[in-house]
C-alpha cells in the first residue's frame, strides 16, 4: 500500500490519497468485465452535454440536477464480494459504502476536474482493463497538479485532504478503461463544512 506522503517517486501525492497496484488478479479482473459486459449504462448528461463515458449507479445515485442524492438500484450479486474487500482496505465496514459506480471509459474520454459531490466522504476506485493518468490538484487554491498512474487492477482510496482539499481529473484515455468506485455517505453536520 503506497500512503501518499510516503510515496517514494520524484512527486508526493496528497495525504489521504492510498494507492495499491496488483489489488485484483487477472482473473478477477476478467471475472468482473465479464458480469460489466452485461450492465446497461446510462449516458452522461450534464447541463446539455452527453459525455463520452458512460456509467451507471447502485444504492445511492447523485442527481447532478437537484444535488441530491436518491435510492438507487441494490448492488448486484457480482459487486458484494468486491465491495466487502474494498471496505477491507479502505479501513470501514463494507455496509458504509452505500454507493457502488461503474463508468465505462471509451478511447477519448475524460473525466474533468472535479471533488466528489459533498454527501460523499471517502472514495475508493478500482480501475480495470487498461492505465489511466489521475491528475490532482488542490482545490481552489493555487498549487502543482500532480500526477499518478492508475494501473489495471489496481485501487485507490481518496480521503482527508486528498478527499476534501484536492480535486482530481483523468485526461482522455488512450484505450478503454472501467472503474468501479464505492463511497461513504458524509455524515449530515459534516456536510455543511465540506
Ligand atoms: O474513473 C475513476 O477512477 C475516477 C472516477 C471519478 O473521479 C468519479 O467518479 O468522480
Amino acid at each position: 500500500m503506497v500512503q501518499g506522503q510516503l510515496f517514494s517517486l520524484a512527486e508526493p501525492l496528497p495525504e489521504g490519497f492510498i494507492y495499491q497496484a496488483s489489488f485484483l488478479s487477472e482473473a478477477e479482473e476478467t471475472e468482473l468485465l465479464r458480469a460489466i459486459a452485461k450492465v446497461s449504462f446510462a449516458n452522461f448528461d450534464f447541463h446539455g452535454y452527453t459525455a463520452k463515458r458512460r456509467s451507471v449507479e447502485y444504492g445511492v445515485e447523485y442527481d447532478f440536477s437537484t444535488h441530491h442524492t436518491n435510492a438507487a438500484a441494490p448492488f448486484p450479486e457480482f459487486l458484494l464480494p468486491l465491495r466487502e474487500r474494498a471496505a477491507e482496505f479502505g479501513g470501514v465496514a463494507a455496509e458504509t459504502l452505500v454507493e457502488g459506480m461503474i463508468l465505462e471509459y471509451p478511447p477519448g474520454a475524460p473525466i474533468g476536474w472535479h471533488r466528489d459531490a459533498p454527501q460523499f466522504c471517502n472514495v475508493i476506485g478500482i480501475s480495470l482493463l487498461n492505465a489511466a493518468r489521475m491528475r490532482l490538484k488542490p482545490y481552489r487554491q493555487a498549487g502543482k497538479i500532480l500526477s499518478v498512474t492508475l494501473e489495471p487492477r489496481s485501487i485507490y482510496l481518496l480521503r482527508g485532504a486528498a478527499r476534501w482539499q484536492w480535486q482530481h481529473s483523468i485526461p482522455p484515455v488512450e484505450k478503454p478503461r472501467y472503474s468501479i468506485t464505492f463511497r461513504m455517505l458524509q455524515p449530515r453536520e459534516d456536510r455543511k463544512l465540506a
